[in-house]
Order: C-alpha cells, then structure tokens, then sequence
C-alpha cells in the first residue's frame, strides 16, 4: 500500500522513485479484441487535481468523447481509506454538493479509488492511483497509466468521436514526439515530484538542476515555433501543459522549484495560456482542486496543511502564440 510518503520510494540518496504502473491491458479496434472501444463501455476516473488523470480528460473533451466516456471526479484532497488502516488516498465525497466538481461513484458505488482496486484484482499490492480507466462489461481496470489512456482516446474511439480527425500523435511526428516526451517526463513533469519529494540535498540540486534546465529548453523550442513539435498541435504539447499551469500555483513554492515562475518565461507563458484556450482544455483544469490537493494532502513535506497564496494569472487572457501561424 505505497503513497509518495512510503520510504520505500525513495533511494539511498534520497531521490523519489516512481514505480510503474500496473494495469496495462488496452482498448483496441483489432479484430477479437478483448477490450472494443464501444460507446458507453468504458468509465474513466479523475482527479483535477492530478496532471496525469487530467491529461486523460483534457483527451477526452478534445476527442468529442464525453458522450461516449463517462466520467467520475474524486474529491480533491486526501481522507483516510479504511478505518483499518492509515492509508491516505482518493475518496468520493457521498453527494454531489459536498465539493464543488467531485461526485459520488454512482457506477460502482465505491467509497474510496482503493474500493476501485480492490474490486479489479483482490491481492493488489500497488498504489491506489488516478487515473482508472474501468470496463463496466469485465467489472475490472482495463489501464491505469494515463500516457497510455490518451493513447487509445486519440487513436482507438475515432467511429465514435465528435472530433475524430484530430491526430494528436500523427504517423509523421511520433519519433519526435516520443524523443520530447521522454525528456519532458524525466525532468518536467515527473521532475517537479523529485524536487519536492527529494530527502537530500543531492538530489534536490540534480532535480531541479534538470527541471530548469528542460525548462530553458522548451524556452528556446517555443521561442521559434507555436508548438513543440512545429506548427500542430500534438500530445507533447498537452502533456507538458499539465504541468505548466500548476506551476506557479503550486510547484514553485510547495516543490521548491523556485528558481523562476512560468510567467518569467515570455514564451512558456504565452504558450500555456495558447493551450489552455483551446477548446475543452480549459474545462480539464480545476484549479481550486488543484492548489487544495498538493499543500493539504502531502502532509509529510507541508504538515500543517497552509494553503499558500496564488499569484492572480489569467490563462484565458490574450496571447502572442498566432504570432507563428498567420
Ligand atoms: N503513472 C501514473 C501516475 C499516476 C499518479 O501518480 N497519480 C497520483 C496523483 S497525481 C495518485 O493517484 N497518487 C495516489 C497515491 O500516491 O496514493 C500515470 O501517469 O497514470
């Protein structure tokens, strides 16, 4: 029953490290497959506050596949799960006005995302996280790694999306797109997690050394081109937005990644809000279950639980990214 404050987790020099996920099965349109992408089979659970479940949503709504995938929200900070134990994790609030955005799990009726699990396989062992993508038909967890769920939401639901010819990982640009998320991952959208969940100094200097250093190089990226990967718009882009908008929020003052804000980067800036107008996207980000989750529930690096101040940034306001494409 890991959680980031298991010590298990973190290395001998003090770094975080983040276990793979476990449900790895997926929805594909290959004849005899066990998991057909059909219209109303597939439920996906969130939390707005997790760049990695809201990256799933953020596909979702950009596909046109709300009518085809329903949704669940989880309240936005940490309650134990079990009077049994003291593990903290997700938990449904038990009606839809106890916090604004989350809903009760009206599918499953599971109190907690642990039910969730448990439900899927009875001697899980992992973390209880979010994403899940469930299979109402199996009753089980069809895939909990969301850089695979965008996968299948862009590619394997087109028969039944409102927006199916939106490619966000096109043929033409997938080596490009695999070489920018690979450093993106390690050292931006993972790297924030390993500046603050560090425990030496060591591997906090080499986190955040790496995280701005990326940083400055998507700088230089977006101070030549509207995207990461040229003129469209692909998942690299959505993928790195995630954790650009939670940025001088959140991850400046509560990960310590305090070096420079996004809105220091004139071209980083510009950029975000440039993604977060585009439509569907800004639907996907919540940004009070945001700020709520990271300084309440991860009690071990901010025990007393102080949400700290946010600057005032507006995303939807405009934007010099078109400065590229006209
Ligand atoms: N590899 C997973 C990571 C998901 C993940 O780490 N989610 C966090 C929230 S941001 C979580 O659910 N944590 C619960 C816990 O640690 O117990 C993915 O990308 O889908």
């Amino acid at each position: 029953m890991a959680t980031f404050a298991d010590p298990k987790l973190i290395s001998e020099a003090g770094a975080l490290m983040r276990p793979a996920s476990v449900f790895r099965h997926f929805i594909s349109r290959d004849p005899g497959s066990t998991f057909p992408p059909e219209a109303g089979r597939y439920h996906l659970y969130v939390s707005y506050a997790c760049p990695w479940a809201s990256r799933c949503l953020a596909l979702l709504n950009i596909k046109g596949l709300r009518k085809a995938i329903s949704v669940t929200v989880t309240k936005s900070v940490f309650e134990r799960t079990k009077d049994t134990d003291e593990h903290m994790g997700w938990v449904f609030p038990s009606s839809s006005t106890e916090e604004d955005g989350a809903e009760p799990d009206t599918l499953n009726g599971a109190k907690t995302v642990r039910e969730l699990y448990e439900l899927a396989s009875a001697d899980y062992t992992g973390r209880f996280t979010v994403p899940v993508l469930w299979d109402k038909k199996l009753k089980t967890i069809v895939n909990n790694e969301s850089s695979e769920i965008i996968r299948m939401f862009n590619s394997e639901f087109n028969e039944i999306a409102d927006n199916p010819d939106l490619d966000l990982y096109p043929p033409q640009l997938r080596a490009q797109i695999d070489e920018i998320n690979e450093w993106t991952y390690n050292d931006i959208n993972n790297g924030v997690y390993k500046c603050g969940f560090a425990q030496k100094q060591g591997a906090y200097n080499e986190a955040v050394t790496n995280l701005f250093n990326a940083l400055d190089k998507c700088e230089e990226i977006l101070s030549k081109q509207r995207y990461l990967c040229g003129d469209t718009v692909t998942e690299a882009d959505i993928r790195l937005f995630k954790t650009l908008i939670r940025f001088d929020a959140v991850y400046v003052v509560h990960f310590k990644c305090s070096k420079k804000a996004i809105r220091e980067y004139p071209n980083l800036f510009n950029y975000t809000k440039d993604i977060y107008q585009i439509p569907g996207i800004s639907s996907s980000v919540n940004m009070e279950h945001i700020r709520k989750h990271y300084f309440i529930s991860h009690t071990h690096i901010n025990p007393f639980a102080i949400v700290a101040a946010s600057p005032n940034i507006d995303f939807s306001s405009p934007h010099d990214r078109d400065r590229f494409t006209k």
